[in-house]
């Protein structure tokens, strides 16, 4: 028996229910604005901080119950961990899941034991999914655990380290093809620097873009159809990563011609080490056309690192929520569960109490801001902030008729005195507060 069956199938038991172990807003088939609830939020679990993390910390060894791990991982470890963490999907109730090819396979020593290893646990994956209806959501590969890659990997000085990139991303970039998987994640945890005097900046960031090109033409030859996703943080493990935040991203991929090709995976946690809100780092990849997927999880206001929590804030979650609902949901994204639980959490229902809260708390936000946009005053009151560009002055500016010296002889021919308005913060933030009642 897996050490998940430990309860009954979790379900929606309403916000009165006594029962710690069910949702109390998350009614997956509950239509919001005409959809449902599921396929709004698509939620997914992640192997790696769900089943492949036994709880340690650079303090401390292992305090959680995952039998299935060790060093090496054999064949038979990794599917013991692949029936432990279907039966969670299965009870949980969640349709996605989300995988790094070593959190899924047996250690493997030489490439070609690590393609074959791979193809060996597809095989058992694809076997799950087609028995229980559960979706993979993305897959990626680590490119950072294995010393290999203590230099970067696609940043590395060393070209067999490169290679060997290759190796793992061509291999589960045609394993998430062959799942049906519905993105393929890059996080580019390595890629970057600890210390800029023995680094190449120019030369990594070529041979960066170099990688994500050769990626993308892969995609192509293998027809793979799902979006490739880059994830952006700022640093940690290493000092500087080059895909720091959204704009960093954006910027990246337009230098190497890549901006039609990738989207981003945005990380609450990771804007907030960013010094960025969540919702600014949304809005960025909305504005740059590459909003693609969300790890949601949240960090601590006093912590300077990636504590990866789970959220529980539904308040701060409203304005990403209102942008995902005004661009009418995700395409191929989802809300993916880079969350961990606390070392002290040992029993395997604290995975269960862990999940429902975060996905209540999602339901919570997407019901907050279903009202918000449907009430229509916050977009009523952005729009009346601009209505000057409907002039005749603001289409004269946008349409590209004016330079900026007929622009400059306009308004001292005309004497404009712009009037002072209110920017209406205080209302906006109270609109979003007054709808947060689930
Ligand atoms: C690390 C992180 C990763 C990526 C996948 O901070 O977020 O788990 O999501 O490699
Ligand atoms: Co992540």
């Amino acid at each position: 028996m897996s050490l998940f069956a430990c309860i009954e199938p979790v379900r929606y038991e309403g916000p009165h229910t006594r029962n710690d172990l069910a949702y109390r807003v998350y009614d997956r088939d509950r239509l919001v604005l005409g959809k449902r609830m599921e396929d709004w939020l698509r939620p997914a679990v992640c192997y790696w901080h769900s089943f492949n993390w036994p709880g340690t910390d650079m303090f401390g060894g292992g305090t959680l119950e995952r039998p299935w791990l060790g060093s090496p991982v054999t064949e038979a470890m990794a599917e013991e961990k692949l029936d432990a963490a279907f039966d969670f999907l299965e009870r949980l109730g969640v349709r996605y899941f989300t995988f790094h090819d070593v959190d899924v396979m047996a250690t493997a020593a030489s490439p070609r034991q690590h393609e074959g290893n791979l193809r060996r646990i597809e095989e058992r994956i694809a076997a799950k999914i087609a028995a229980t209806g559960v979706k993979l959501l993305w897959g990626t590969a680590n490119l950072f655990s294995h010393p290999r890659y203590a230099g970067g990997a696609a940043t590395s000085p060393d070209p067999e380290v490169f290679a060997w990139a290759a190796v793992q991303v061509r291999g589960c970039l045609e394993t998430t093809h062959r799942l049906g998987g519905e993105n393929y994640v890059l996080w580019g945890g390595r890629e970057g620097y600890d210390s800029l005097l023995n680094t190449d900046l120019r030369g990594e960031l070529d041979r960066y873009g170099r990688f994500l090109s050769m990626v993308v033409e892969h995609k192509h030859r293998i027809g793979f159809k799902g979006t490739i996703l880059l994830e952006p943080k700022p640093f940690e493990p290493t000092k500087h990563q080059y895909d720091r935040d959204v704009a960093a991203v954006c910027g990246f991929l337009q230098r190497y011609g890549l901006a039609q090709e990738v989207k981003v995976n945005i990380e609450v946690n990771h804007a907030t080490l960013a010094g960025l809100d969540f919702e600014h780092e949304v809005a960025a990849a909305r504005a740059c056309g590459v909003f693609g997927s969300i790890d949601i999880n949240r960090g601590d206001p006093r912590n300077g690192w990636d504590t990866d929590q789970f959220p529980n804030n539904a308040q701060e979650l409203v304005p990403a929520l209102v942008q995902l609902i005004e661009d009418g949901g995700f395409t191929s994204g989802g809300f993916n569960f880079d969350a961990k639980l606390r070392r002290q959490s040992v029993d395997p229902a604290d995975l269960y109490l862990a999940h429902i809260g975060g996905i209540d708390t999602l339901a919570r936000a997407l019901l907050a801001a279903a009202d918000v946009v449907t009430e229509g005053a916050l977009a009523r009151l952005r729009d009346e902030r601009y209505r000057g560009w409907r002039s005749e002055l603001g289409r004269r500016i946008v349409s590209g008729e004016l330079t900026l010296a007929s622009l400059a002889d306009l308004a001292a021919e005309r004497g404009l005195d712009p009037a002072f308005r209110s920017g209406r913060q205080e209302l906006a933030e109270s609109l979003i507060a007054r709808h947060c009642k689930y």
